[in-house]
């Protein structure tokens, strides 16, 4: 069984796997990157179908709040969008990376409405790979130009290397003072529609509040690292603190599958691992091991 808590912030770090070593480089220093070349305005135009035309099916949220198409109930709806994505993004981002290595697995949608409540606060993505291994990236695509106005995304650049592997869905991998940090020190991104964001999952990012009165809506696009199984780590009974246990639970969970209570093979437990928020201390080294 593993055993890694927030604590192994100066070990050595895997790499990404771009054909661009100029991107592996700044992904390993900043834990972000922009590529150099957009999608083209027709693929931003199938996207945009793509997700509405599941919306008109599931009807629009009115609540104002940030939402993720990962979140939408009909299970059905959701293999749609990760199907989707993978059929439009993976011939256009395969193609990145060195062959045998890292593929578009699927991916999703999320809605930020014009509201005052759509913020998104300072979070790590939830750990859905061995990121002891692999470094577990993904790409978000605004879908409309994306600025402070309307709630572009924010990340603090280089802490991704606090070492809390381990994320369970359901439980801030941040203390206070480290949201706090974030939220005063992280830099926004301002791009354009179909401009391509590679992020580390375990790079401190959040969203404003979108103050425009149109909805922004962007795709992420998943991808899986090389030899890599999609991982669940499941909390202590939400405890902010305690011992996850890790399943290999393979995309299908995360294409179709109940993510708020998902049944989980006992067979597929892989490992168990002790979890904690981090700290600034956590914060501060990885931003000196830069
Ligand atoms: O699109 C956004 O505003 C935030 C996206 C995000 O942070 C996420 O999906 O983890």
């Amino acid at each position: 069984m593993s055993q890694q808590g927030a604590s192994e912030a100066c070990e050595s770090l895997p790499g990404t796997h771009f054909l661009a070593e100029s991107v592996n480089q700044e992904m390993a220093e900043r834990g972000f990157a922009v590529l150099a070349n957009s999608v083209s305005a027709e693929t931003v135009t199938a996207l945009t179908e793509m997700y509405r035309q599941v919306i008109d099916q599931v009807g629009r949220d009115s609540s104002g709040v940030f939402l993720p198409s990962m979140m939408i109930s009909r299970l059905d709806l959701r293999a749609q969008l990760w199907d989707g994505v993978q059929a439009i993004l993976g011939p256009i981002f395969d193609p990145l990376f060195s062959p045998d290595t890292t593929t578009v697995v699927g991916g999703s949608f999320v809605s930020k409405p014009g509201s005052q409540n759509s913020a998104r606060n300072p979070h790590q993505d939830p750990s859905v790979f061995d990121e002891t291994r692999e470094v577990s990236i993904s790409l978000w695509i605004p879908l409309t130009d994306s600025d402070s106005e309307n709630g572009t995304l924010n990340l603090l650049p280089g802490s991704h290397r606090m070492g809390n592997h381990v994320r369970p869905p359901d439980v801030d991998s941040l203390d206070q003072e480290v949201t706090t940090y974030a939220l005063n020190e992280s830099v926004a991104l301002d791009l354009h529609a179909g401009q391509v964001l590679v992020i580390d999952g375990s790079v401190i990012h959040h969203s404003p509040a979108n103050t425009s009165n149109a909805e922004r809506v962007a795709a992420i696009c998943a991808l899986r690292p090389p030899k890599s199984q999609m991982r669940y780590a499941k909390s202590q009974n939400g405890a902010a603190e305690g011992t996850a246990q890790i399943f290999n639970v393979g995309a299908e969970l995360y294409r179709s599958g109940n993510l708020v209570t998902p049944t989980l093979d006992p067979v597929a437990l892989v490992g168990s691992s002790p979890y904690r928020p981090a700290t600034m201390a956590d914060l501060e080294r990885s931003l000196a091991t830069g």
